[in-house]
């Protein structure tokens, strides 16, 4: 985040003290004989105050550069931490990883995000766990706006169970995201986390991994939650979490789930595109690849929905009159009209490609709290990098893959394309 974007947290943090003040004064002036002048002078601070917050969020919206810059300025300054990253190495065919993150764990009531997608994320667990692979946690894994801590580990001390096990393996990596930041604290971590974990585990802000093969050095995964250099997470914190609370209130009493099933694995949502950004303009010398959640959509490379052209559109109406004049069965007629109609509806809803994730250089788990239950996440191994998720299609305990590359691969793609010069 820039300086100015500092300074808006600070003016953001003293806002509301500033509103309890004016209610005050007003409220003294009007019941007792109370002066009015106090009242006017706070609302008029209050205003100032809050001004150039809503004019920098206004900014911040509608311009997409000084957007991206904001998300850049937050990520490159996780990646150069010194004490709060996680630097280690990750052979290329030997090692194996599973990154879920965005569980948003609450006290399984209708506002809880993760409950429907518990039994699939324990199996998740239970399999990564008996083969080999370090777990990432990346975040949001409890959701800590709209709950305590003291309410939500109790609920899931089952799930925090298995993630024990991935720790006494010692394969098991914390980061915190912005609705779990509480993590940061160690006086938080204490009371509640470690006695759940049975240790000390630590927390990172991020995970930078460099992949070797042998003992050469192919490049480097970069892991973090995603919410770095956003307003909503550093800007208005203290604002927004009174909001969230008030929304979980709501939605305890309508009882809708916040996100939509997995659909499609795409880059087009403003955020998506400012991480992808970023990452294209690492220091070459890092040959960096970003694994993010946070957003709840999944990203990989080339896996992303076909969206039908004019030609296409074209073919399908070319391919029905042809089987009609066959005299075709009204089984064969009725299945190409469907394909036609549907395609000329997915054209007229507004479904646009998406932007293409080249280089490959940005993946996204998705999320562990899916309306339908699901969860998908990023796993690596046998040299392979794959999206993937529970349950598979036959609704069994089992991953299905959505999509898989060699890392090799991935990590050349992304070598072609130079980032920035500067040193790593
Ligand atoms: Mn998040």
């Amino acid at each position: 985040m820039s300086a100015t974007g500092r300074v808006m947290r600070v003016l953001a943090a003293v806002a509301p003290a500033v509103l309890l003040a004016t209610l005050l004064a007003v409220a003294a002036a009007a019941l007792t004989g109370f002066p009015w002048w106090p009242a006017a002078a706070l609302a008029v601070l209050l205003a100032v105050l809050v001004l150039p917050v809503v004019v920098y969020l206004q900014v911040l919206k509608r311009n997409q550069r000084f957007y991206r810059s904001e998300i850049a300025r937050g990520l490159t300054r996780a990646l150069e931490s010194e004490h709060r990253v996680l630097k280690d190495s990750f052979e290329l065919r030997e090692d194996k990883l599973i990154v879920f993150s965005d569980l948003h764990k609450g006290t399984r009531d209708p506002a809880d995000d993760f409950w429907r997608s518990e039994r699939a994320y324990v199996a998740a667990l239970a399999y990564y766990l008996e083969t080999g692979h370090r777990l990432v946690v990346l975040g949001d894994v409890e959701e800590l706006w709209e709950n305590r801590a003291r309410d939500v580990i109790p609920q899931y001390k089952d799930v925090l169970a298995l993630e024990r096990q991935f720790h006494a393996a010692g394969r098991y990596v914390r980061v915190w995201g912005n609705h779990d930041d509480d993590w940061r604290r160690d006086g938080d971590a204490r009371k509640y986390l470690f006695p759940a974990l049975d240790a000390e585990v630590p927390r990172w802000e991020a995970v930078k991994l460099t992949v070797t093969d042998g003992g050469g050095e192919l490049g480097t995964l970069f892991l973090a939650h995603g919410h770095q250099g956003t307003a909503d997470s550093q800007i208005l914190a203290s604002v927004s979490r009174p909001g969230v609370m008030i929304f979980g209130f709501l939605q305890r009493r309508f009882k809708r789930p916040w996100n939509t099933p997995a659909v499609d694995a795409s880059l087009r949502e403003p955020h998506d595109l400012a991480m992808f950004e970023w990452a294209k303009t690492a220091p070459s010398a890092l040959n960096l690849v970003l694994i993010a959640g946070h957003t709840h959509r999944p990203v990989f490379w080339r896996s992303r929905p076909h969206v039908p052209s004019d030609e296409d559109i074209a073919e399908h109406e070319r391919k029905l009159e042809q089987e009609r004049a066959a005299g075709a069965a009204p089984e064969v007629l009725g299945r190409a009209r469907a394909r036609l109609e549907y395609a000329k509806a997915q054209r007229r809803t507004g479904v646009k490609p998406p932007t293409a994730v080249d280089p490959p250089c940005y993946f996204n788990t998705g999320c562990c709290a899916f309306a339908d239950g699901d969860v998908t996440g990023i796993e690596i191994s046998g040299g392979r990098i794959r999206l993937v998720r529970w349950p598979d299609d036959a609704g069994e305990p089992a991953h299905k893959e959505l999509d898989s590359e060699p890392l090799e691969t991935i990590l050349e793609v992304v070598r072609e394309h130079p980032g920035s010069p500067g040193p790593a």
